[in-house]
């Protein structure tokens, strides 16, 4: 028989990802997506299956993780060997506006996970990933930050996430669950929501490339992240629930990479190659050379700069992991480096453009994607 897995998250980024992998791995795949206005399942709806058809693999369902009635009914339907937390109010910068909703999807919503498998009698059947963060590290407190490194949370996001690790622990050490936290470094991919740092800056370069937009307003530019590509990422998930033992692992890729980098970076990929004038606050990026843009930028252009709206109440600076664990328990390797990961991401974005280009070349276009 199939194993049956059961996906919280999976109109996500990481859930279309996981969802991919598991299917080619013959799974069946379940998946929780919420009731919204407008169709939210644009990333997954390559894998929809007709379900009148025979033998579907891939199902989704309505439910959200504030309504426990409904994850309990869900579970008790599927049966799922396997469930994987992805589902969260996921911006740290959000959660602030945000905090107590925040806590109830991405801390309570874990507990009432835990408490549906455990009502339903499922504690030595069904095996849980929680989808726990380098945010949990927060302020520093040793670098390169590992499996026991203290935590030391800097948002209403992390503190939630905080209570999810510390639940998650507790279910496997009282009822002897299968429940393991992956401890995720920051993973970015062409499907990352387009309000994260490094798709807002991909996008951006590619329609300042493309002579769709002029500048780029950013917030704290000297924010340091360990950034893996998603893809590599959903694999050390899987490989965690393989194992004899449940445990927790950091995933990430040991290198780590300024906001600043990632712009520089971004831009290149699109033939522009930026330098930042180094004035703090009113810090700019600067053309200094355009050589493929397919719209030709004058040498002096503005293309960054700052907004104090994009900072945080507290920031989290520095973020490095130390994979070692995984590396070795779980044999996991990460395929992409970070140049592979912003050339991917420019390439999509890019062509994705290239087509709003032409609309508006023809007159068939009259506003612009929003992405703040
Ligand atoms: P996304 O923001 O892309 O996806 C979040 C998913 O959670 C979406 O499917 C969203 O649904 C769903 N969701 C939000 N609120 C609820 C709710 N109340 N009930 C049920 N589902 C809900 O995140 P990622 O894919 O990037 O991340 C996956 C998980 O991993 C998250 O828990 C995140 O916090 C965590 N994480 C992510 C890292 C990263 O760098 N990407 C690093 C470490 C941890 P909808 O589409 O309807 O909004
Ligand atoms: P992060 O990701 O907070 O690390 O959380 P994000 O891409 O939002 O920020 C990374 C860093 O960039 C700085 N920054 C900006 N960020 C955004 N979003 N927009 C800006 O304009 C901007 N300018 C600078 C931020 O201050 C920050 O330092 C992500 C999420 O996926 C979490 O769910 C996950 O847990 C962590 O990664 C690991």
């Amino acid at each position: 028989m199939n194993k049956r897995a059961l996906i919280t998250g999976i109109t996500g980024q990481d859930g279309t990802y996981l969802a991919e992998l598991l299917l080619s791995k013959g799974y069946e795949v379940h998946g929780i997506k919420r009731r919204s206005s407008l169709i939210n399942t644009e990333r997954i709806d390559h894998l929809y299956q007709d379900p009148h058809e025979e033998q579907v693999r891939f199902t989704l369902h309505y439910g959200d993780l504030t309504d426990s009635t409904n994850l309990i009914r869900i579970i008790q339907e599927v049966q799922p060997d396997e469930i994987y937390n992805l589902g969260a109010m996921s911006h740290v910068k959000v959660s602030f506006d945000t905090p107590e909703y925040t806590a109830d999807v991405d801390g309570m919503g874990t507990l009432r996970l835990l408490e549906a498998v455990r009502i339903l009698g499922l504690t030595h059947k069904t095996r849980l990933y929680q989808a726990s963060t380098s945010e949990l590290y927060g302020l520093v407190q040793e670098v390169p930050q590992r499996e026991t490194t203290p935590f030391y949370p800097r948002s209403p996001y992390a503190v939630a996430k905080l209570y999810g690790y510390w639940i998650t622990v507790n279910y496997r050490e009282a009822y002897g669950m299968y429940a393991c936290n992956g401890i995720l470094f920051n993973h970015e991919s062409p499907l990352r929501g387009e309000t994260f740092v490094t798709r807002k800056i991909t996008r951006a370069a590619a329609r300042i490339a493309l002579g769709l937009q002029e500048e780029l307003y950013l917030g704290n530019l000297d924010a340091k992240r360990d950034w893996g590509h998603a893809k590599d990422y959903v694999e050390a998930m899987w490989r965690m629930l393989q194992q004899d033992k449940p445990e927790d692992y950091v995933i990430a890729t040991g290198v780590t990479t300024t906001v600043r980098e990632f712009v520089r970076l971004a831009f290149a990929e699109a033939g522009i190659d930026v330098l930042f004038d180094g004035e703090g606050i009113t810090e700019r990026g600067i053309i200094i050379a355009c050589h493929k843009a397919e719209y030709q930028l004058p040498i002096g252009s503005v293309v960054v700069r700052i907004d104090e709206r994009y900072f945080r109440p507290t920031e989290v600076e520095l973020l490095i992991g130390d994979p070692a664990k995984a590396k070795a328990q779980l044999h996991w390797e990460p395929a992409y480096d970070l140049q592979a990961l912003v050339g991917e991401m420019m390439q999509a974005d890019l062509s994705l453009f290239r087509r709003e280009a032409y609309l508006r070349a023809g007159g068939h276009l009259v506003h612009a994607a929003f992405a703040d």
